[in-house]
């Protein structure tokens, strides 16, 4: 080899080592991203939690993990971002637990109407050994669950007419979330049920395909639907939680470190975010009120009603998600309820 090749071979060999550590240390300074989308909008209940677990997790791992925050359902609707996830072309989202029901049956334990009386009730239970439970099912289809928060507890709206009593439902084109449980309640009020994403919600209700929708009280203040809905029937006839998820198939490769900085931030982000969504519920009536929407609560006969009538799905909710499961949540229910609650129990 002559002089000059060698002299080459040398210098590009000099190269590719000196670059080496560098592209080492660059790939340990650049830090690992993770897409977490979420269909609310930023500045909803949802949104602002997200955020605050993106802090975290930056806080946690020393810069190592970055979230980035995608809202407004951008990644699509749940459904979407759920099969992103198992296919691990997205790393996280946080979503509703009714539209994971096609993906596992457990899920529908969490969509009984009237299964929770309070918050105290519900965090007890989905913090506890069964919601833990109905967690496990999910590894096996590809998805992880960390931490349940709270979407809450769910309310109606309509464009047509206040809902004094079941009748009032006649009719009425309202939207549910895509979950049969959500579809075969409503239709046994004698509601047209209308199964939609939550991304399609509010062109459905500004265009009348339906006239109306049933959710907490922050999702319809945070997505504005009081520019599109007149009336608002207090019912809290389902508690619905929302889930953070992330990717079974990214969550394998991370090491034990990032997947521990990503539980304790989610766990922060739970104790946040229920939080956060109690104080502006208890003042999103009064703020609907103000922004022109006519607010009433079903009267006592009328909601007696309404739960003997909802409650008849509990028996194929029982079948589906396995009648073990479902003894098993009514017992602790009824234990809880048998024990003073060491807070006041929220409604
Ligand atoms: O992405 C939005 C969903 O997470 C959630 O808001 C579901 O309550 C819901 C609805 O009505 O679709």
């Amino acid at each position: 080899m002559t002089t000059m090749r060698r002299t080459l071979a040398l210098s590009i060999l000099a190269g590719a080592l000196f670059a080496a550590p560098l592209a080492t240390l660059a790939q340990d300074i650049k830090p690992r991203l993770i897409r977490f989308g979420y269909g609310l909008n930023e500045v909803s209940n949802q949104g602002r939690a997200v955020k605050l677990f993106a802090t975290e997790v930056e806080r946690l791992s020393g810069g190592k993990m970055k979230v980035r925050a995608i809202g407004a359902a951008a990644l699509g609707p749940d459904v979407q971002m759920q099969q992103a996830l198992i296919g691990g072309a997205q790393e996280m989202m946080v979503g509703s637990t009714a539209t994971l029901v096609g993906i596992t049956p457990q899920m529908a334990l969490w969509d009984t109407p009237f299964l929770f009386n309070s918050a105290r009730e519900a965090d007890a239970i989905l913090d506890g050994p069964i919601g833990q439970k109905v967690m496990d099912t999910l590894p096996a289809k590809g998805l992880v669950g960390l931490v349940y928060w709270e979407n809450g507890f769910r309310n109606l709206t309509n464009s047509k007419r206040a809902v004094n009593k079941l009748e009032d439902l006649d009719g009425i084109k309202l939207r549910v979330m895509q979950n049969n449980v959500f579809l075969e309640s409503f239709k046994t009020l004698g509601a047209n049920a209308v199964p939609l994403p939550f991304s399609e919600l509010f062109s459905a209700l500004e265009t009348k395909t339906v006239d109306g929708q049933e959710n907490p009280f922050n999702t319809i203040l945070s997505s504005k639907f009081f520019e599109v809905q007149k009336f608002l029937t207090v019912t809290n006839h389902v508690y619905s939680p929302w889930i953070v998820l992330v990717s079974k198939k990214w969550w394998d490769g991370l090491s034990k470190d990032e997947q521990k900085v990503l539980m304790d931030a989610a766990v922060t982000s739970r104790e946040f975010e229920r939080k956060d969504t109690r104080e502006e519920a208890g003042r999103a009536v009064a703020e609907l009120k103000a922004k022109g929407m006519q607010v009433n609560e079903l009267p006592a006969a009328e909601a007696a009603r309404m739960r003997d009538r909802l409650t008849r799905v509990n028996a194929s909710i029982g079948a589906n998600v396995g009648m073990d499961l479902w003894n098993e949540t009514q017992a602790a229910l009824a234990k809880l309820r048998a024990a003073p609650a060491s807070t006041t129990a929220r409604k």
